[in-house]
């Protein structure tokens, strides 16, 4: 898939659109959900034209992943959900119902959060 520069994500990012940020550095910029499925829930997005974790993972240089996976860490601590516990999602293509095709990782918690999947959702 190629990089659609007309995303949401990237619209925020080149401060188009606002958003409810809570952290930013040369690598990512992390802010509120709009529509929370948690008590804390923030994207955390890096700044590159990576349209999933797929092509994150495939295309972006040593530098970035490390200061994205930093910055997450840092961000748990900062919104005060690093003792308590948190709960990191990415989702990949169709079948993960991607909806915004710039890659994003939902850090999610302020409540215990539950099992990943309800137990009637189990695949058997
Ligand atoms: P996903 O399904 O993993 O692609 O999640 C996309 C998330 O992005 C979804 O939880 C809603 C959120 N979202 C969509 N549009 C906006 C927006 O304009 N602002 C903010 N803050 N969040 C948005």
């Amino acid at each position: 898939m190629s990089y659609d520069t007309t995303n949401i994500f990237a619209k925020i990012l080149r401060k188009e659109i606002p958003c409810d940020a809570v952290y930013e550095d040369e690598y990512v910029l992390a802010f509120r959900d709009i529509e929370p499925a948690a008590p804390v829930h923030v994207l955390i997005v890096p700044k590159g034209d990576f349209t999933s974790f797929h092509d994150f993972t495939t295309h972006a240089d040593a530098a970035m992943i490390e200061g994205y996976f930093t910055a997450i860490r840092q961000i748990a601590e900062k919104v005060g959900v690093a003792e308590t516990g948190y709960r990191l999602i990415t989702n990949h293509g169709a079948d993960a119902s991607q909806t915004v095709p710039h890659f994003h990782m939902h850090l999610l918690g302020g409540k215990a959060l539950g099992g990943l999947i309800s137990s009637d959702k189990l695949y058997r």
